[in-house]
């Protein structure tokens, strides 16, 4: 029988205050300092457990070991993720919602998805010409916000496109953000439930007809386990978990160009060698900031390396610092989209943007494949179909605020058509 242990433990009350501080290095700062993959400390008022790497990664996505109901913390539901959305579900409940989600991503749906991106790309870069500087993320947000609508059935005019654009935005800009910035987030949830239900109201009144095998004609008309239609809330926190990534998306475009303008040398490897653009979108995910860490709870008592995991315990999975791992990756902090070409069969639970395990019984995003679609068709416009210049601005990046965005937003210029 062998010995339990106390876990590493971060001394003192409560430590979201070090949390804010540090963002994205918060655990692997801990992780290193503590020389190990799994600390105990305090944050949120509560007792919480910081883990990450590989094996840490396969134990939380154990099913019979954490579960994600009351993980979320207030205000990433007040935001980000609504209430009683596929995130806070477990067990059967969650499969059977999952799986209306990943319905939507067959490779008809991803295709339909790439054609209406492509097209909104077209139809923007039109413009851009005429005007002598754009800033990338404010003109990838309205992409993405059109192409998400007419991809989820969602009527949209030119009118309204601004203000669902910072809408949908700000319920990802904001969770993590203190004061005005916070409140904006909450409001807009408020907003983009209100359209988004209403809509699912004129569908289920046959007021409204969206396209068949839309997010908005396939959850309004989901039913639950009992047979029952989701109350039209939850609908509409379900279809916004379709827009708002999508406009996210704009994050991963910012950094799509930011490689491209750091290491010029990959627009060389993406035009000559095949196959290469699958490898640059994953090392793009990989290497820079994004979704810092996922949330659950301890669903009972159980024992790991001789550590007490104690039911309910708050337990955050470090999915940045994994990307980072330097037992995962060589030289974790070099961008090198080649470490892929061997590693491509050990990734579930190793290259965990947005999330790790499997589709359908886990958490992990149901939209990993639509985002590097719309990360390879931004690439290919920036390469193949348009010639800009970036000119002096601060393109750095924060590892602090969560999400990061590089600084200037990155601004291009002299904008021609190739
Ligand atoms: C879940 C990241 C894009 C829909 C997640 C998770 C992460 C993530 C980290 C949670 C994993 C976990 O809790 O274990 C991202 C990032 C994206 C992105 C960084 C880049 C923009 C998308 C897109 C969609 C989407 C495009 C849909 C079109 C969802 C949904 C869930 C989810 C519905 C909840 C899944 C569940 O709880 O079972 N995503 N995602 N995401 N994502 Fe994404
Ligand atoms: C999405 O909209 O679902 C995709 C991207 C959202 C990124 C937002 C990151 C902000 C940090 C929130 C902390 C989450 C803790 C569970």
């Amino acid at each position: 029988m062998s010995d339990v242990n106390q876990m590493p433990r971060e001394e003192g009350l409560d430590h979201s205050v070090s949390l804010m501080r540090e963002g994205y290095l918060y655990i692997p700062n801990r992780r290193r300092s503590f020389q190990s993959d799994v600390f105990e400390t305090h944050l949120l008022g509560q007792k919480a457990i910081c883990m990450g790497g590989k094996e840490a990664a396969e134990l939380f996505y154990d099913n019979s070991k954490f579960k994600r109901s009351g993980a979320a913390p207030k205000r990433v539901r007040q935001t980000l993720f609504g209430e009683k959305g596929v995130q806070t579900l477990d067990g059967k409940a969650h499969f059977h919602r999952k799986a209306m989600f990943m319905s939507l991503m067959s490779e008809e749906g991803i295709q339909r998805f790439v054609e209406i991106n492509r097209n909104e790309w077209e139809k923007a870069v039109e413009s851009w010409a005429a005007r002598g500087e754009i800033v990338l993320y404010e003109e990838a947000k309205k992409i993405l916000c059109k192409t998400a609508c007419r991809w989820a059935g969602v009527p949209l005019s030119d009118k309204e496109l601004d203000k669902r654009t910072d809408e949908l935005s700000s319920l990802f800009e904001s969770p993590a953000s203190i004061g005005p910035e916070h409140w904006k987030g909450r409001n807009s949830r408020n907003q983009a439930e209100k359209w988004i239900g209403g809509l699912v109201e004129q569908v289920r009144e046959g007021k409204f007809l969206p396209e068949s095998q839309t997010a908005l004609q396939v959850i309004s008309g989901h039913k639950d386990l009992e047979g029952k239609l989701l109350d039209p809330e939850t609908a509409a926190v379900e279809i916004i978990n379709i827009l708002r990534p999508i406009v996210a998306i704009a994050i991963y475009i910012n950094f799509t160009a930011l490689a491209l303008h750091q290491f010029p040398e990959q627009k060389e490897k993406l035009s000559s060698e095949d196959g290469y653009m699958q490898l640059f979108v994953q090392e793009v995910r990989r290497y820079y900031p994004f979704f810092p860490f996922a949330a659950a709870r301890v669903k009972k008592d159980f024992t790991w390396r001789n550590y007490t995991f104690e039911k309910n315990t708050l337990t955050l999975l470090d999915l940045y610092g994994t990307n980072h791992d330097s037992k995962l990756w060589d030289n974790p902090d070099v961008f090198n989209p080649d470490r892929f070409k061997e590693k491509s069969d050990t990734l579930k639970y190793s290259l965990i943007p947005q999330g790790g395990g499997g589709y359908y019984e886990g958490h992990r995003c149901p939209g990993e494949w639509i985002t590097m679609e719309a990360m390879k068709v931004c690439a290919d416009f920036l390469i193949h179909r348009i010639a800009y210049e970036v000119p002096e601005q601060d393109l750095s990046y924060s590892l602090v605020s969560m999400p990061s965005i590089p600084k200037s937003e990155i601004k291009i210029e002299r904008i021609t058509r190739k």
